[in-house]
């Protein structure tokens, strides 16, 4: 009779609160396909809630939790399950999380409020919730062995605790860790202050960092991998399946950020000085806060940054570790910059007479416009597997090569909703922009500029002027690329021309140096 009622409460509180979180009451009736699962979320707007004494946080491809009111007790209902999340258009990957969707709904409460959350066990193992950073008596820790018996497939334990902080907080199994969290369990605890920001903030993003390991092909995620990623995610989606974080001129804009996962990752936000807020607990008072550009989020911390969305236009928002906004197919390639591929083609053609040829690689940039801009005629001629995280997306001045830890902060003037409003118009004569050979000479005799550019040959790469070249020692010139060890082909070379001229290991003369 109880369950029921909560049921029918869940769909109440559902319909007040919108229609993503609609999605999420479904989930736990257990109504929609797993496909229509992973499909909810597109777009996640929660709509103004005149009663709720805070702005509720977007948690964008994901939504909050709804909940019920028993008494004075926030009632939520979290079930761990199997999901299948799409991750890019066309790109499927098995995972494991909480109400149909990875990361789980961001939780939202108020200092003060004392929470039940049951958690329902649909998985196949046992698991249990840890509440990561929470102040709670040391039974409701979620340690499962050390604080409580682990969940068993099937059951529903109750966590019950009074919130005493406020901040970014997250939960996480406390169970068989390194498969369930690798697979995708987590998802943020958000305690809005008691009587709401000071300063008030018009947008609150919360963007969960993950990383996965998904061979090319394949559908389920290696949750053995410690090191050798390939796959990286803001709230388990890549771009440009994640959602633009939409804000008008002049709006406060918060987003939080966290990470349960094995590697830190140094999150950039052009465009926009922010303030860093949080480190994980208290809100930082205001003579320790810091403004910076870049903030790093490791394993196991959550960060607030907050700024004004001064400055009008498409702002990229990315993990600066440049492989983090890669996807499978520019890992642990054959290193083929610099090489001259007709040679290669030749001998490779001789073993196998199909061979369609090497792109004209010279860094990665082809491969990105080939894909991003034809995908359906690449895959026709690769054969590409059917299930694959795509590389370059079109974007409004060709392919945006970037795919994996990415979104796009979009400020405009104007705005009469947050509504994704399409690409940038930018006022003319604001975009870089390619300048005449004419009138590139015509400046370069102006200012008597000494600088003379070598025509650049098609399909070539040197590092080096022909004079350098001819300047090297002939066994260096001579040396085969190929020969040598494939972390020598450029930092080895130039460290060996270095060495030749000097005659002299620079570790020797560092070491006299220091003798
Ligand atoms: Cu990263």
């Amino acid at each position: 009779m109880k369950r029921r009622f909560i049921l029918l409460a869940f769909l109440l509180v559902g319909s007040l609160y919108g229609q993503n979180t609609m999605d999420m009451t479904n989930h736990s009736m257990g109504n929609m396909s797993k496909q229509d699962q992973s499909q909810q979320a597109t777009k996640t707007e929660n709509p103004p809630n005149k009663s709720l004494s805070y702005t509720p946080v977007i948690t964008p491809n994901v939504g909050s939790l709804p909940w019920t009111m028993d008494g004075d007790v926030k009632v939520f209902h979290l079930i761990a399950e199997p999901i299948r999340r799409e991750f890019a258009p066309g790109f499927w990957v098995n995972c494991w999380g909480y109400n149909g969707s990875s990361p789980g709904p961001s939780i939202e409460a108020v200092e003060g409020d004392t929470v039940r959350i049951l958690v329902t066990n649909h998985l196949n193992e046992p698991t249990s919730v840890h509440w990561h950073g929470i102040i709670l008596p040391n039974g409701m820790d979620g340690v499962s062995g050390l604080n409580q018996k682990a969940i068993p497939p099937g059951e529903t334990f109750k966590y019950e605790f009074t919130l005493k902080q406020n901040g970014t907080f997250m939960y996480h199994p406390h169970s068989d860790e390194m498969v369930q969290i690798a697979l995708g369990m987590m998802g943020f605890f958000i305690i809005h202050p008691k009587g709401g920001d000071d300063p008030h903030i018009d947008r609150d993003f919360a963007i969960f960092l993950h990383e996965w390991r998904v061979p090319m092909g394949a559908w389920t995620p290696v949750p053995f991998e410690m090191l050798d990623f390939n796959i990286f995610t803001f709230n388990s989606v890549l771009y440009p399946k994640i959602e633009s974080l939409v804000t008008k001129m002049g709006d406060r804009v918060r987003i939080r950020l966290g990470n349960v996962m094995m590697n830190s990752h140094p999150i950039h936000l052009h465009g926009h000085e922010f303030l860093v807020t949080r480190r994980g607990a208290k809100r930082l008072p205001p003579a320790a806060q810091y403004s910076e550009v870049t903030v790093t989020v490791a394993p196991g911390e959550t960060r607030d940054i907050e700024f004004i969305a001064d400055n009008p236009g498409d702002w990229a928002f990315h993990c600066h570790k440049s492989h983090h906004t890669m996807n499978q197919m520019q890992h642990n390639l054959p290193n083929l910059t610099g090489i001259n591929k007709e040679d290669i083609e030749k001998r490779i053609k001789q073993f196998f007479p199909e061979f369609m040829g090497l792109m004209n690689i010279n860094g990665m940039g082809d491969m990105f416009e080939m894909y991003g801009s034809n995908k359906m005629d690449m895959g026709e001629k690769m054969s590409l597997p059917a299930n694959l995280s795509p590389i370059g997306n079109p974007g409004p001045f060709g392919v945006i090569e970037l795919g994996g830890m990415f979104t796009v902060l979009k400020v405009r003037e104007g705005l009469t909703s947050y509504v994704d409003p399409g690409w940038y118009q930018h006022p003319k004569g604001t975009v870089a922009e390619s300048i005449s050979e004419d009138h590139n000479r015509h400046q370069m005799q102006k200012s008597n500029s000494p600088i003379q550019h070598e025509p650049i040959q098609e399909g070539a790469v040197s590092w080096f002027s022909k004079d350098q070249i001819e300047k090297e020692p002939k066994d260096v010139r001579e040396m085969n690329w190929m020969q040598s060890k494939p972390e020598d082909s450029m930092g080895g070379h130039m460290q060996h021309t270095m060495d030749n001229m000097s005659n002299m290991n620079s570790h020797d003369q560092i070491q006299q140096n220091c003798n």
